[in-house]
């Protein structure tokens, strides 16, 4: 009693109980927060799956509670390249072969004539030799990923472009995102390091430079010109950014364009080819929508590694990454996470380094090494499953043709819209002009012009699109990306729906 008595009296005590309880209280709270975690993870911002599809979630939830909730009956996710979220069928002899490697039981003599009447043989027949050369699907394979599957990738490189391609230079990833982000770390040294990207560009590539502290280095694409990539203004970004100081490394083309749709002419790849040569600057070729390529005849797909080696021995040590993925094209297997990268003329050392790196990630998943087995070498003719892979393909290309048309000639009606074509990948990004009192009222709401033209287009239809500026644009410029993958039956609705909102919304904030 005393002592309790002669403590409390004791302002130096006091001052020390008063210290032990504001150390418990901040105890109390959880060590890990915003204001603790990494700045740099805090910082990076992607859009794709930004403040807009988190909405779209929730309200897509509320609906499943209460269907009569909105004056729609379902969220229509157009903010992300995912078909199969949309219902896009899976192509089947890849998944014959998956789901067999996957249970292995079933190749056992006494399941044959079972098996035989559900899987074409050559589906068996492939599933067969991949366990021959993966073991098991559950096991880790080789880091850079499984040799055959990589022998099957260099072949599949080799026909593409008339070239040789050799399989020590492959690396199977999980899906192209992680090549990508693996080759900016690469490449970055300090904050200094800048690497180019397109404006817009898909935000891969702007988070992955703020998580590794490096300058991204925009360079602005032509929307006048079809959204074209001129010299000029990659010569002029490059002289801008090295007066700064910084170090610009490499410049990160995205062909077929992501959000823009453009697809380079051979031309024109040749000279940014001479450009990076000429600054010494490594090329970053994002191919992952190679044969998402919609004028075929007046727009092909050229490689950068095919238009590389037709340029002769001036251009032999120019570096190049190229990266693919088996998220998208007619396939569509966003899901199981398989891509690779190919690296041309890239530093044996370097090439260790990567070695390395992978290493520490044990290896990319068996199940996505195995997509991108059968994207590389599908059923060819005379196969039994040729027909029918051919036949669902070309189903899938053509109906994503006529969907990126269609989408694009109801933007084009729309009111202060203008829309350039898709040539390529899966995405439409429109121009809007929006009135004076439409910036306004984004203003007083704290939110971008274009976000809050694609929030009131959710709330009202359930479409839910990413606002150009998760993108990058032009300043003054507004935009939003929407993907043309809801289904064919539905998209006349779909497109009416846009233009009912689109009407509204004008006539609500026409000047
Ligand atoms: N590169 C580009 C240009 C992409 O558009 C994407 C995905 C990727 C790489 C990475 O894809 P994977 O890791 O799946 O191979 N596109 C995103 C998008 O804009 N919508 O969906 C995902």
């Amino acid at each position: 009693m005393i002592r309790t008595l002669i403590r409390t009296a004791n302002p130096r005590y006091l001052q020390i109980n008063q210290n032990v309880k504001r150390f418990r209280s901040t105890q109390a709270g959880k060590v890990l927060t915003v204001d603790t975690m990494h700045p740099l993870i805090k910082n990076a911002e992607y859009a794709v799956r930004g403040a807009l599809p988190i909405r779209a979630e929730a309200i897509s939830q509320q609906l499943k509670k209460d269907p009569s909730s909105m004056k729609f009956d379902r969220v229509v996710f157009c903010n992300i390249g995912n078909p199969q979220q949309l219902n896009q069928k899976p192509i089947s002899f890849f998944r014959q072969v998956a789901s067999l490697c996957d249970n292995p039981e079933l190749l056992k003599a006494e399941n044959r004539s079972i098996v035989s009447k559900l899987y074409p043989a050559d589906a068996i027949a492939r599933a067969e030799l991949l366990i021959k050369h993966v073991g098991s699907v559950g096991a880790y394979s080789h880091s850079k990923g499984i040799p055959h599957i990589r022998e099957n990738v260099a072949k599949f490189i080799e026909e593409r472009d008339g070239y040789p391609a050799d399989p020590d230079n492959i690396f199977l990833t999980q899906g192209a995102s992680e090549g990508v982000q693996r080759v900016i770390q690469m490449l970055t040294q300090n904050a200094n390091s800048g690497i180019m990207i397109p404006i817009p560009q898909y935000p891969l590539y702007s988070a992955t430079l703020s998580m590794v502290n490096a300058a991204p280095v925009p360079y602005y694409l032509n929307e006048s010109k079809g959204w074209g990539l001129d010299i000029e203004s990659l010569q002029k970004s490059v002289d801008e950014a090295r007066a700064k100081g910084v170090d610009v490394r490499a410049l990160a083309i995205i062909n077929p364009g992501n959000p823009t749709g453009q697809c380079l002419t051979e031309e024109n790849i040749r000279d940014i080819i001479r450009f990076c040569h000429r600054e010494r600057i490594v090329l970053l070729a994002d191919e992952v929508y190679q044969t998402n390529i919609y004028q075929p005849e007046t727009r092909p797909f050229h490689s950068f590694k095919k238009v590389l080696m037709s340029m002769g021995s001036e251009f032999a040590d120019q570096e190049l990454f190229s990266f693919h993925s088996t998220s998208k094209g007619m396939i569509g297997e966003c899901g199981r996470r398989g891509g690779y990268f190919e690296c041309v003329n890239i530093d044996p050392e370097i090439m260790e380094q990567l070695y390395k790196l992978a290493s520490i990630s044990l290896c990319p998943n068996v199940q996505g090494q195995i997509m991108v087995d059968v994207m590389t070498n599908p059923p060819v003719e005379g196969d039994e499953s040729y027909p029918q892979y051919i036949s669902e393909k070309q189903e899938i290309f053509e109906s994503l043709r006529r969907r990126a048309v269609k989408l694009a000639k109801c933007f084009n009606g729309l009111e202060n819209v203008s829309c350039n074509d898709a040539e390529g990948a899966m995405y439409l990004f429109p121009q809007i002009r929006l009135p004076a009192k439409a910036i306004e009222a984004a203003k007083s709401s704290k939110m971008a012009p274009d976000a809050f033209y694609a929030m009131a287009l959710l709330e009202a239809t359930g479409v839910c699109v990413v606002p150009g500026s998760g993108f990058g644009q032009e300043p003054g410029t507004y935009h939003f990306r929407s993907t043309f993958l809801p289904e064919e039956h539905l998209f006349d609705d779909f497109c009416g729906k846009i233009s009912n909102f689109h009407k509204e919304f004008m006539d609500k904030y026409r000047a």
